[in-house]
């Protein structure tokens, strides 16, 4: 295993000033009305990074109350789209010069690749922005034909406050992915970070205040889910919640919205993706795509494909080149440039994983490698690679969100698309084959938000992610998650003389 978990490569390491650690209600930065903090860990090594000010239900009421001064009487929403596309650019373009200490804000608290932070995910952050700054000055209806003498149009509308309730495993591209959308509707909202993850969140409020986004319309209160999270979903003048979580806490925000106002809700809540490798693929390649699929993000990633299934011609030649791939896969401090995986979120998930190594062992699928953590202390777990499981056995079956994948052989076309089908979840999914028929039959015959052929992971602005089945519901990116922040209304008006 290629492991850089010595002591000496994590003490090396200069940690960013931790500038932001208040809640940021209508423009300032506020202690807790508790004057209550928590702690937020450095996975790398288990140490206090900061005390956060922890929100509770009174913060958040405050919080609320800031952003529906801003939608109902503020300039965000009257903007014209033109504005306010003009302030997102300006925040993007603080983002790009901000971009090491946020990446580096990202490393220390969700243990991410910094390298990777620094050039893929904070500049990919700045260009969500723009992509719906460039969306902002779009937003309109459409004329009606409608079947008698009316005049009609429908108008799109901001859906009003807005809250996030954003996860840990991509801190800054789920803020964004978020709050980018609901900004160029005219939303007004309410963030509620993942209480691992607060740093960053706190310092992109800071610059949205820097690039001129009025007060209120941008609020950031960090907290725990049952008290801070819960009192968003509960809210009775929020007006819609977007959630990105587990199917658990997707539940209680469902059931919380419908109990309250009826809020509008959306949900995405992980999955079990299936990457399904035909027998003309390019071995080496193919093995590298699966090998990538789950341990980008050491697995942390709702899409990560955690099942591969081989076909049987190919089989036994992609589990050699797998298996070398994982034991040279290089596990340590997220700061060095030569790791490629760093260390788990939290304590918790790293011993969420282990159990269910555990456990793949315990009901008697084989462990072709890993399954051990790795250095003596933080959070760090080899990738690992079962195989020989039943269908029914929680590594087949739960996400376990680690470096852990369930591989398996198959035989035809038919027992791949049943094997992919067979999961509670549908969010994402992979077909390796040169053949077209192959590539276009799979594909519409997966029940899931995102097919990738002959790639994985390929990401784009304009490229809807969303859910089937208990993955959720309602798409982030694209105009689809522009469309989520906005209300359609119709305007009928009779034309002179027609009897309506
Ligand atoms: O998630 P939670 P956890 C999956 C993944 C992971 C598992 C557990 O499988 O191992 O979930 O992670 C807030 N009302 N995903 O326990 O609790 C919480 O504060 C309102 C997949 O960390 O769902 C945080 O901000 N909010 C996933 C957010 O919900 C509540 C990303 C997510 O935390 C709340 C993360 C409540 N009662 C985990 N309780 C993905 N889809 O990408 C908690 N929260």
């Amino acid at each position: 295993m290629g492991s850089h978990c010595d002591d000496s490569i994590v003490s090396s390491v200069k940690i960013p000033t931790i500038k932001f650690t208040k809640l940021f209600i209508n423009g300032e930065f506020v202690d807790s009305i508790s004057g209550k903090t928590f702690e937020t860990i450095d996975p790398r090594t288990g140490d206090l990074i900061a005390r956060i000010a922890e929100g509770d239900k009174e913060d958040i009421d405050l919080a609320v109350k800031a952003a529906r001064g801003a939608f109902d009487h503020g300039s965000w929403p009257r903007l014209p789209g033109s504005e306010r596309a003009r302030i997102m650019m300006k925040f993007a373009d603080l983002i790009d010069q901000n971009v090491e200490e946020l990446a580096a804000l990202d490393t220390i608290d969700a243990g991410k690749l910094f390298s990777m932070g620094k050039a893929v995910d904070i500049p990919q952050v700045a260009a969500t922005l723009r992509y719906y700054a460039g969306a902002a000055d779009k937003i309109h209806g459409d004329v009606l034909k409608m079947s008698r003498e009316f005049h009609a149009y429908t108008l799109r509308e901001p859906i009003g406050v807005v809250g996030h309730i954003i996860p840990w495993n991509y801190p800054s591209t789920m803020l964004l992915m978020k709050i980018s959308p609901a900004l160029a509707a005219g939303c007004t909202m309410v963030v509620k970070p993942a209480e691992q993850t607060p740093l960053s969140a706190l310092y992109y409020a800071h610059l949205a205040k820097l690039a001129g986004i009025p007060n209120g319309v941008l609020n950031v209160v960090t907290g725990f889910g049952p008290t801070a999270g819960a009192a968003v979903s509960t809210h009775m003048d929020i007006d819609a919640v977007s959630f990105t979580g587990s199917p658990e806490v997707g539940r209680k925000v469902m059931k919380a919205a419908a109990e309250s106002n009826l809020k509008v809700v959306s949900l995405e809540l992980g999955g079990k993706s299936p990457l399904i490798i035909f027998d003309d693929a390019d071995v080496d390649a193919a093995a590298q795509l699966a090998l990538t699929g789950i341990v980008y993000n050491k697995g942390e990633i709702c899409v990560a494909s955690s099942r591969v299934y081989v076909q049987e011609g190919i089989y036994d030649e992609v589990v050699k080149k797998l298996v070398e791939k994982a034991k040279a896969w290089v596990v340590g401090d997220p700061f060095d440039p030569e790791v490629q995986q760093g260390p788990q979120v939290d304590k918790k998930q790293f011993e969420r994983i282990l159990t269910y190594i555990e456990h793949g062992k315990r009901e008697g699928a084989t462990l072709l490698t890993g399954g051990k953590p790795l250095g003596r202390k933080g959070y760090y777990i080899e990738p690992t690679i079962f195989t020989d499981f039943k269908e029914e056995m929680l590594i087949a079956k739960d996400e376990i969100f680690g470096p852990v994948m369930a591989l398996a052989k198959f035989k035809t076309i038919e027992e791949a698309i049943a094997r992919a089908n067979n999961s509670r979840y549908g969010l994402a999914a992979g077909i390796v084959t040169k053949d077209l028929n192959v590539a276009n039959t799979v594909s519409r015959s997966i029940r899931a938000g995102t097919i990738w052929i002959n790639c994985y992971f390929a990401f784009d602005n304009d490229c809807p992610v969303g859910g089937y089945k208990m993955s959720g519901f309602g798409s982030d990116l694209g105009l689809e998650g522009l469309y989520k922040y906005l209300h359609v209304k119709s305007v009928v008006t009779p034309i002179y003389n027609t009897p309506w």
